[in-house]
């Protein structure tokens, strides 16, 4: 009986032993499988960041030295640092549908500035603007010095914020009026932010202009909880008859009783009132304030408010958008007298390619700049002036929204994102507005604060795109990985804005034309084959072409690697045909560059 005993209590034992065994080689087998799905993720992230420039750093402002300041924000149940989230290879979200009021993610304030370029004081575009509340929400985050668009017009370069997807990926490359079919043949397949944050259990928000024609581009799609319907003009402003017909068919009001000097001298309907300004009196404005005002409110009103779930909210202000137009007092910031026109020097468009001139052409049948000269001595200056009143206007309308962020009960756990769709010449490179691939179309403003302001007032000036704000709000937020975004999360330079970066950021305009921005280098090849090649250590202006100088050589086989191999063909070049800049190109290459344009052939300069 006891031999019996024993033997089943070994027997016991040993099936025992057997399992332990077994469930040791399962955790080992588990723990296998996990290490390899972690380098392979790794692997993916190494291979996107490649590229190296091994360009000189010329890093400014607080350097290695100083310390990394834990990035953390309020959370329901204590703090969560973003070392943590980033570390963690477990979901960065939990599984539930519904966070709890206790808010588990922070809330975003997702704010854009439309066609806003470096004229802000941390940026020092223009060392005469007034930005006091940008500045200041800047010194409380981390600033991207050396940000770029994905695509230098508003509604290409926010589809691809907004898809995380490069324009030559998606074939979404300008602001031409496009219905659901061309919506669903370019991004169908893609999650726009707003909708994966609400598809996470956010509340979505969104007041102004976040997509190009305002808080969505197609008909009847919809990503929001709330959103702040359309604006509507007065129709005694309408009545006037000055709106500007935008070439993608959108109308730019209010403008001055007289219509400006632009008005003056085009009267009804000619192109060219775009470049427009117009110091408004209480009577050219809406009763409820200029569009940009009342939709500070809104925002105001709700972010005084606490919400039951994490929202997502975006605010989008039109200004400093043409028409310069805005309130008197913004005007008065800036005696004309004082203001100085940017830099153009005399032979400046001589080493620029033919497809460079012809995007520097403009959009004006006698040309933008020739327009902008020919409307008298002072007419530069006067548009110079107009865009920081614009910019003064738009700051003090960012302040509000702030305030009552920083005042109210979302102060603790909420991320503000501040960015712009794209940049802005005044008269750079003989060029106006946007659409074009220099220093002044790609470069926007991009700050990021955290709650608990970690790492606030720092600067990163590694290049960055603003495809990478889409990774980087999942990270921040924790919601689930989208597969192919084509950016790269900027959480390791909001922990160390000195964290090494080596991507460069690359800017598409129209098709099979980049711009590729590294740290010290801005290289620029057109579909032609025609290139530039800038050294911003030594020429922040881009006034030198380097692209046919033997010693660059290398620079530019580096800075080559970055530019996309997918570049999808938007409809109008399907069937051979051209693009209007194809035309235009066409058009100047038959009938010769004017003048004012740079009339000598686009050869290097002699040595
Ligand atoms: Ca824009």
């Amino acid at each position: 009986m006891k031999r019996q005993k024993v033997i089943i209590e070994m027997s016991i034992r040993r099936s025992l032993d057997e399992l332990i065994a077994k469930r040791a080689v399962l955790i080992r087998l588990l723990v296998a499988v996990c290490g390899v799905c972690i380098v392979w993720q790794r692997g993916r992230l190494v291979s996107a960041q490649v590229f190296n420039e091994h360009e000189v750093s010329t890093r400014v402002g607080k350097t290695s030295d100083t310390p990394t300041v834990d990035v953390r924000w309020g959370c329901g149940s204590g703090l969560v640092s973003a070392e943590q989230l980033q570390q963690s290879s477990a979901p960065l979200r939990n599984d539930s549908k519904t966070p709890a009021a206790g808010h588990e993610q922070p809330n975003v304030l997702f704010l854009a500035i439309d066609d806003l370029n470096d004229w802000i004081g941390a940026l020092g575009g223009n060392p005469q603007v007034k930005t006091p509340n940008l500045d200041r929400l800047i010194s409380s985050s981390v600033l991207f010095s050396n940000a770029h668009c994905a695509a230098p017009v508003c509604s290409a370069s926010r589809h691809a914020v907004f898809s995380g997807l490069r324009p030559s990926t998606t074939g979404w490359y300008s602001n031409s009026s496009k219905g659901i079919k061309s919506y669903l043949k370019t991004l169908g397949k893609t999650v726009p932010v707003p909708a994966h944050f609400r598809n996470n259990g956010y509340k979505t928000m969104a007041a102004g202009k976040v997509f190009h024609k305002g808080t969505s581009d197609v008909r009847d799609y919809t990503y929001w909880d709330e959103a702040r319907p359309k604006y509507k003009w007065p129709e005694h402003l309408v009545a006037r008859g000055h709106g500007y017909q935008g070439k993608s068919g959108g109308h730019f009001y209010p403008f001055p009783k007289d219509g400006g000097a632009i008005y003056q001298h085009y009267q009804d309907g000619v192109d060219g009132q775009s470049l427009c300004w117009g110091a408004l009196d209480s009577d050219d404005m809406p009763v409820e304030g200029m569009p940009d005002e009342q939709v500070a409110a809104w925002a105001v009103e709700r972010l005084r408010k606490t919400h039951e779930k994490p929202f997502f909210m975006a605010v989008g202000f039109v200004r400093p958008h043409v028409p310069f137009t805005a309130p008197r007092k913004y005007f008065d910031l800036y005696p004309l007298e004082s203001i100085k026109t940017p830099v153009a020097p005399e032979n400046e468009m001589d080493d620029i390619p033919l497809w460079g001139r012809t995007l520097a052409y403009g959009t004006i049948k006698e040309g933008d700049h020739r327009t902008v000269l020919s409307l008298g001595d002072d007419y530069w200056r006067e548009m110079v002036r107009a865009y920081l009143a614009c910019i003064s206007f738009v700051d003090a309308q960012a302040g509000k929204v702030l305030e009552a962020l920083e005042s109210g009960p979302n102060s603790e756990n909420t991320i503000v994102v501040f960015w712009s769709d794209h940049g802005q010449h005044l008269g750079e490179k003989r060029h106006w507005r946007k659409m074009a691939l220099w220093e002044e179309s790609t470069r926007v403003p991009l700050a990021i604060r955290l709650p608990g302001h970690g790492n606030g007032g720092r600067k990163c000036v590694s290049p960055v795109s603003l495809l990478d704000l889409y990774p980087t709000l999942v990270d921040l937020c924790g919601l689930p990985p989208v597969h192919g975004l084509e950016g790269i999360s900027l959480l390791p330079q909001l922990r160390d804005p000195n964290s090494k970066r080596t991507t460069p950021a690359v800017s598409t305009w129209q098709y099979n034309n980049h711009a590729v921005r590294g740290l010290n280098f801005r290289y620029i090849r057109y579909r032609d084959g025609s290139e530039e090649l800038y050294d911003h250590r030594t020429d922040p202006g881009e006034h030198r072409n380097l692209a046919h100088e033997v010693a660059y050589l290398p620079v530019k086989q580096r800075l080559s690697k970055a530019i996309p191999k997918r570049n999808k063909k938007p409809s109008s070049l399907d069937s051979g045909g051209q693009d209007s800049y194809g035309r235009k190109y066409e058009m100047l290459r038959e009938q010769g560059v004017p003048e004012w344009l740079g009339a000598k052939p686009a050869l290097p300069r002699s040595r």
